[in-house]
């Protein structure tokens, strides 16, 4: 059985939102389209209370900067998909009544998560992966925002618990900060991640 995650499709990720990714918004046809074709749709959603600590605002530092938390590095972002806030909302033009499960992640005050399975201490459950083989899933496609960070974190999450995992990149956006994008998709391939267009 086959699963499409569509990764974080929220207007703080479009152009216009607090850490927009150029191009968030093309993605969003592409993923429309490619939902038909899914036995099983999950939708995840960033989903931070006010004052998070992955903000950069919290530390009184500049955005995009790194802080050490006691999970390790953890990378500074502007204010974003705040709880309620239309920044958090889904694209209006994201087709969310296709959508079995909404899984919303990144809720703790104080430890973000990228990956729609497990959050940045690696060892935190989203519950996704319970949901997915209750469902008999076996297959995972991912598609959304960012590649480079919660596309590519759930991909890895994926691989290692078993998943046959691919990415479809034409269904993707990056941040692109400090070579980011080529590093990520670097350690998909290496985990037998499956990359098309
Ligand atoms: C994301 C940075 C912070 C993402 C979420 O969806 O890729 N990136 N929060
Ligand atoms: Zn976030």
């Amino acid at each position: 059985m086959d699963a499409l995650i569509v990764i974080d499709v929220q207007n703080d990720f479009c152009p216009g939102g607090g850490l927009a990714v150029t191009g968030g918004d093309a993605v969003v046809p592409r993923i429309n389209a490619m939902m038909a074709g899914f036995p099983v749709r999950v939708l995840t959603q960033d989903w931070h209370p006010a004052g998070h600590s992955s903000f950069a605002s919290h530390h009184g530092r500049a955005p995009y900067g790194t802080v050490d938390m006691p999970y390790g590095p953890q990378v500074l972002w502007p204010d974003h998909c705040v709880q309620g806030t239309a920044g958090a909302d889904f694209h209006p033009d994201l087709n969310t009544d296709a959508a079995d499960l909404i899984l919303r992640k990144g809720f703790r005050p104080a430890i973000d998560s990228y990956s729609a399975f497990f959050e940045n201490d690696r060892t935190t459950p989203t519950g996704l992966e319970g949901y997915l083989r209750t469902r008999g899933v076996t297959r995972v496609t991912l598609a959304g925002l960012a590649t480079d960070f919660c596309v590519a974190f759930s991909a890895l999450d994926a691989a290692r618990l078993g998943f046959a995992t691919r990415v479809a990149m034409g269904a993707c956006r990056a941040i692109d900060l400090n070579g980011s994008l080529e590093e990520a998709a670097g350690r998909m391939r290496a985990a037998g991640v499956e990359l098309e267009d």
